[in-house]
């Protein structure tokens, strides 16, 4: 029991207690912070008959079990977000036919393209954020307090932006969010992350930059935040992913920063190195090789365990675990200076 309670003085994480999370200790000859659950991917390609691939999603605990936003490209490759349901945030099942939103305005037109989602609890609410297609791609936003009825809110911001990710509060008496503004295409070689923040999470301003991609060269293409902001008392841990180019295509690795409590904008420590980067075959392989696309994490208050979900390849979904402790004295050893 002692050293029990130890562990909960000891750790940075300031998260509420989820002793049913997903969970692996790290193999004794990892010399890593992260480390991959054994049984990656934790869903495989083709995992339903409509769905040609599951990635970059994110999951909630609720109750005794586990709900999850998931992303699903269709058979006809279009991405939609689809509700999903686990006993132990590893073995999901995910509805056929994706998330019906109730529109606020009919000029907002209908979700038909949404990909990347975030799911953040702010107060009594949840709310999903995502990349949605309005002339372009911009941040989709909608709310729901039981996971049966959706309610579809304005876009965040103009085309276009990807990586829409909420801070679990308000910060100073506002909602705060994290995005990426960009150019038209995936391929284009440019984007940075931003902070910005609302009263009501219809009108959002005073956009303030975080910072930009390098200057590692694993990050010298493009940046966008990952999970959601993970609150400890060192600062939030950010979690993003950076992309690099080769002679043939891009290369996606997940990095880590830490972000001031108070004013997210100031970067506290930036690592220099990633905390991963596409090594096993899933990763490696896939509709779009050589990428890890961090989107969903748990975190257990009470232990620092955090269980990070990541898109591999565009084509599967995949798990790592870290210690919040451990990242976080990474994190700022190895930050730049
Ligand atoms: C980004 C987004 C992600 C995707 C990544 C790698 O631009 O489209 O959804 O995982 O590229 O293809």
């Amino acid at each position: 029991m002692k050293n029990e309670m130890d562990a909960i003085v000891k750790t940075a994480l300031i998260a509420d207690a989820v002793p049913n999370m997903p969970w692996e200790p790290k193999p004794a000859d990892c010399k890593e912070v992260v480390w991959r659950h054994s049984k990656n991917p934790i869903i495989d390609l083709h995992p339903m008959p409509k769905a040609r691939s599951v990635f970059n999603s994110c999951v909630i605990p609720w109750k005794d079990h586990f709900l999850g936003v998931f992303r699903v490209d269709s058979l006809s490759m279009d991405p939609m977000l689809h509700l999903g349901t686990s006993p132990d945030g590893l073995d999901w099942s995910i509805e056929e036919e994706p998330i019906t939103f109730i529109s606020p305005d009919p000029a907002l037109g209908k979700v038909t393209n949404a990909y990347d989602p975030r799911l953040c609890k702010i107060d009594d609410k949840y709310y999903i954020t995502w990349c949605n297609s309005y002339y372009g791609a911009t941040i989709g936003q909608a709310w729901t307090t039981d996971f049966k009825t959706f309610h579809q809110m304005e876009n965040a911001f103009l085309p276009f932006n990807r990586n829409g990710v909420l801070f679990p509060k308000k910060i100073n008496g506002k909602f705060a969010m994290l995005s990426r503004p960009m150019g038209l295409g995936m391929a284009v070689n440019y984007g940075d992350i931003f902070f910005s923040e609302s009263p009501d999470l219809t009108y959002w301003g005073k956009h303030r930059i975080v910072f930009t991609r390098g200057p590692g060269k694993w990050e010298r293409v493009k940046i966008g935040p990952g999970p959601i902001p993970i609150e400890t008392t060192e600062g939030w841990l950010l979690l993003y992913h950076g992309v690099t180019d080769t002679c043939d295509s891009f290369v996606y690795s997940m990095g880590a920063a830490l972000l001031d409590l108070n004013e997210p904008s100031k970067v506290l420590y930036r690592c220099q190195f990633p905390l991963m980067t596409p090594e096993k075959i899933y990763e490696t392989a896939g509709y779009v090789g050589n990428v890890v696309f961090p989107t969903g994490v748990i975190a257990d208050g009470d232990t620092g365990r955090l269980a990070v979900y990541y898109g591999a390849a565009d084509t599967y979904t995949a798990v790592v675990y870290a210690h919040i402790d451990e990242i976080i004295a990474y994190v700022k050893e190895h930050a730049w200076k």
